[in-house]
């Protein structure tokens, strides 16, 4: 039986790959933080008594900054793949924890990478990187194109980027670089802009809210759905030779086409529902990302499927569900179409 450790098991992509590694026959490892307030809703359904995984999911309390115990764990486990998803991962926070973005996002990679090379080096080695880190550099992005990073997030994970590639080359490590566009999912994290929106809308139709409040409506990112992305990651470690590749869907969208779709979608008229708040503007912005994966496509045979239309309508109907409403429908129904668990989002 393969054994995976996932660091960052309890965040969005974290969820939906203990999912997908646990279906496939494997035993997971995962490294949660301590927190004073429950932080593993998005696995809970995974080691319940009800859960047909519950004796192959394992977890440990751990942190990123905390080598010591890293290194206890991975030794311990020897897992063959390792998955580093865990990351200060909001942008917008890094500009206020410049440092701590960097020991974790950043350096948490150097710790990791120090430890399979003086203990487990055959293990193979997935890094999170980011179409963050092209930052200021004109779409469309791909491998070959250079980092403008336009953050301490992306300037982090540049960092981590190329001790990856620095491990690969010098030690022969399996490490391979999955630089993800953003890829979204009713279990997205509330802060970020399309889940804040759709939960927003939620909370508005419930008569809980009014408006939603947003910082930069004209930035254009490449939206695709979560649980697509993480099947690439496990590809990438099941490939004969380590690599780096660029996933996203090719299509891109400004957060107010996305405000148009969502609120259409339910009828009403973004302009009456959302202020714009420069709380939420960042010192600097990423003004557009668009992937090039004819790289993804062509060696990892993929293909996105739910594209932006699809996506947004599935994250609109599971908010209304969450409160108790009743959704339009048709973003779930793709959703099951395509043989995705609608029921744990
Ligand atoms: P997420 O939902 O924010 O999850 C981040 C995970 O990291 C959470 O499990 C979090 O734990 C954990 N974490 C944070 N600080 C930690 C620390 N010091 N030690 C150990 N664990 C820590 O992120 P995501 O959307 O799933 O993304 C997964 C990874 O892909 C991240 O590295 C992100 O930067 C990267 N990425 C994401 C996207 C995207 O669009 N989603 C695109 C490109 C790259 P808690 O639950 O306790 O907070
Ligand atoms: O949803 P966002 O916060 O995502 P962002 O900054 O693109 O980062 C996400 O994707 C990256 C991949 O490219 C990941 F590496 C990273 O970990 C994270 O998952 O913001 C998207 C855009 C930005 O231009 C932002 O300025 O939306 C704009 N925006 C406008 N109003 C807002 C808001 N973003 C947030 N979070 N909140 C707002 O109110």
């Amino acid at each position: 039986m393969p054994k995976a450790l996932i660091t960052g098991i309890t965040g969005q992509d974290g969820s939906y790959l203990t999912e997908l590694l646990l279906s496939k026959g494997y035993e997971v490892h995962g490294l949660v933080r301590w927190a004073s307030s429950f932080n593993r809703q998005r696995i809970e359904h995974l080691y319940l008594d009800s859960s047909p995984y519950k004796d192959r999911l394992f977890l440990h309390y751990g942190d990123l900054a905390d080598t010591g115990r890293l290194e206890e764990i991975i030794t311990t486990i020897r897992p063959d793949e390792i998955y580093n998803l865990a990351a200060q991962s909001q942008v917008r926070v890094s500009f206020d924890l410049p440092e701590y973005t960097g020991d974790v996002t950043g350096l948490g990679v150097a710790r990791l990478l120090e430890i399979i090379r003086k203990n487990i080096p055959a293990a193979r080695f997935y890094q999170a990187s980011s179409s963050e880190m092209f930052g200021a550099s004109p779409p469309p992005q791909n491998e070959d194109t250079h980092f403008r990073p336009q953050s301490p997030y992306a300037a982090a994970k540049v960092y981590a980027y190329w001790m990856v590639r620095n491990y690969r080359d010098g030690y022969n490590l399996f490490a391979c670089n999955g630089i993800l566009f953003n890829h979204e999912s009713p279990r997205r994290g509330e802060s970020f802009v399309t889940r804040k929106i759709t939960m927003g809308i939620a909370r508005i139709l419930a008569g809980k809210e009014k408006v939603i409040r947003l910082g930069n409506l004209e930035a254009k990112r490449d939206w695709g759905y979560a649980p697509e992305y993480v099947e690439l990651m496990w590809r990438m470690l099941q490939q004969d030779k380590p690599a780096d590749y660029v996933v996203g869907t090719g299509e891109n969208h400004s957060v107010k086409e996305f405000l148009e779709e969502a609120f259409d979608y339910i009828g009403l008229d973004w302009k009456d529902h959302v202020a714009v708040d420069p709380v939420y503007f960042r010192p600097v912005d990423v003004n557009e990302l668009l992937a090039d994966a004819t790289q993804a496509r062509t060696l990892l045979s993929w293909q996105p499927r739910i594209k932006f239309k699809d996506l947004v309508r599935i994250m609109v109907d599971a908010d209304l569900e969450k409160i108790g409403l009743q959704s339009p429908g048709a973003g779930k129904k793709v959703a099951l179409e395509y043989g995705f668990d609608w029921v744990k989002g």
